[in-house]
């Protein structure tokens, strides 16, 4: 059988399909396109419409629709025998809202085949824009939403997190605040995972349990909606959030859009998650103790968690796992982006980038860059700015390492809450392919670090969340192990080895990191160099 795995990140869609033919389970297509370059017509930077403010994050669900579309005639194209495809579902850059007008299930349930996608979905939305994960404009919002539910402390008890600016709740509570009749017109809002699933199965899908716990309105004991942060968001919410439901749940069949426009089998929906959610899947972390680092759009790092331990520094969050359990994990916005910035500034390819981190010595002689081009989210810094310490714009090996070895100390720094001693890490996202970055983590963390097959371990996690749904609702019981055999082990070959000699260096400067940090954020001193 086979099982189509979707991912709609920050930049990109990505397809892959997965035969599971007895024990047995390899990817017979992967496919990806950028927004930027081939729907040029958006005008997204990054996969981001343009805005003056710098907080604001906003994208276009019909672009994703169109993608979508675009996406499944490459994979109706694609050669394989498609009236084999038993189940489909996907993984979506977490925390961004779709609005839709009230009456959109009768015309999710009548989309004409003859006509594309995106026109369609225009018509059915109340919001043009899907405000997104790198949104940090809804500071005010979270201060109110923690005050009325009784402090960020009872709000992360209950939820997983304190309230969070790119976070559903608070973000529907400032579409609320500024366009109230955009509000009051909306009939369901949707995270992007619900959203696309919705399209495909032509009536509104489920929140899944992984993602509706990035929305700060979930509450975690219960898997439901929590009446007081519900209240505290915006009024008649209830009736404006689609369901929750576990990950496995089946939301129906491709609808007759899919069948007939792009001659798809009546393959079954499974419910959509969240990229980190879906990519625990996919590194094969179905069991407590290791912890998996995905460098991508955002920087995260993150491992499955029996029982939820809250972060008490407020850093970190709680959601919901794709196995029904829990998953910890903290994220940086600096990651690619701040890698590109770099690369760019001096000009450089991705070999250069390379060649540069390779001339300056581990360490960097104590040359220290706080990374935060972008509003960061981890630690929470509202403005961005970013910060040099002994370091001089134009030393380009300076730089380039600097950048990377902060992105690695900053990981270490703020998992701890995590408590998870990290032994082995799963290396993913697309800047794991380059081995020199790789070795860094290893010495920074002092722990052995593996590459993957498939890059995309979000997608093959959403593949794979097929098939395992796909067995749920037949009866055949299959446990996450099964599920993940033979196409999550990490590849040994590529086993990135840490070096003591190294990995001390990396304790002092550390804490030297730590020191710059604070200094930057205004809470310590000028740090001093040690000589
Ligand atoms: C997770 C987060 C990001 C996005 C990226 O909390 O904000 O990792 O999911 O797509």
């Amino acid at each position: 059988m086979l099982y189509l795995g979707l991912d709609s990140s920050t930049q990109s869609l990505t397809a892959v399909v997965l035969e599971v033919e007895g024990d047995r389970r390899r990817v017979v297509f992967e496919s990806s396109f950028n927004f930027d370059t081939e729907l040029p017509r958006y005008g997204t930077r990054h996969g981001v419409l343009p805005s003056p403010d710098p907080a604001v994050a906003v994208s276009s669900p019909v672009m994703w629709a169109e993608a979508l579309d675009m996406m499944m005639t490459r994979v109706s194209g694609s050669g394989l025998d498609i009236s084999r495809l038993a189940a489909i579902s996907g993984s979506a850059q977490q925390h961004g809202s779709v609005y839709l007008r009230e009456g959109a299930a009768e015309r999710l349930a009548e989309l004409d085949p003859g006509k594309p996608l995106a026109p369609q979905v225009e018509e059915i939305l109340s919001r043009g824009v899907a405000p997104i994960w790198m949104d940090s404009s809804t500071t005010d919002e979270c201060a109110e939403i923690a005050a009325k539910v009784g402090g960020n402390d009872v709000l992360a008890q209950h939820t997983g997190s304190r309230a969070f600016e790119r976070f559903t709740g608070p973000q529907i509570r400032k579409f609320y605040k500024q366009d109230f009749p955009g509000y009051s017109s909306t009939g369901r809002i949707h995270l992007v995972s619900s959203f696309l699933a919705s399209l495909l199965a032509g009536q509104h899908a489920p929140i899944d349990t992984g993602d509706g716990s990035g929305m700060n309105l979930m509450d975690l004991a219960t898997f439901d909606w929590w009446r007081d942060a519900l209240d505290a968001t915006a009024p008649a919410l209830d009736v404006r959030l689609p369901l929750i439901a576990p990950g496995w749940v089946v939301v129906g069949q491709l609808s007759r859009y899919w069948q007939a426009r792009h001659g798809l089998p009546p393959a079954k929906v499974i419910a959509w998650s969240g990229d980190n959610p879906s990519s625990l899947i996919g590194t094969g972390l179905v069991r407590e103790g290791r912890v998996a680092i995905s460098l991508g759009t955002s920087d995260t790092i993150f491992g499955l968690m029996r029982e939820p331990r809250i972060d008490r520094t407020g850093t970190g969050h709680v959601f919901g796992a794709p196995t029904g359990e829990y998953m910890g994990i903290t994220v940086f916005k600096n990651g690619s982006l701040a890698r590109e910035r770099i690369r760019d500034a001096f000009g450089l390819t991705w070999s250069d980038f390379s060649r540069a981190l390779a001339m300056a010595p581990p360490g960097n002689e104590n040359r220290i860059l706080i990374p935060w081009f972008e509003p960061e989210i981890t630690p929470d810094v509202p403005t961005p700015g970013i910060r040099r310490f002994d370091l001089s714009a134009d030393d380009v090996p300076g730089n380039v390492r600097a950048v990377i070895e902060a992105q690695q100390m900053a990981l270490a720094l703020h998992s701890h809450w995590m408590g998870v001693k990290v032994s082995t890490i799963h290396a993913t996202g697309g800047a794991s392919a380059n081995r020199e970055i790789l070795q860094v983590m290893a010495d920074v963390f002092d722990a052995d670090v593996y590459q993957f097959e498939v890059g995309n371990s979000a997608c093959l996690g959403a593949a794979l969340r097929a098939f395992h749904a796909d067995a749920v609702s037949e009866g055949r019981s299959v446990t996450w192990d099964e599920v993940v055999a033979g196409v999550t082990e990490p590849l040994q070959s590529t086993r990135v080895r840490p070096d003591p000699a190294r990995h001390a260096i990396y304790q002092q400067l550390m804490q030297l990191y730590a020191a710059c940090e604070a200094h930057a954020l205004g809470r310590g001193p000028e740090p001093r160099r040690p000589t």
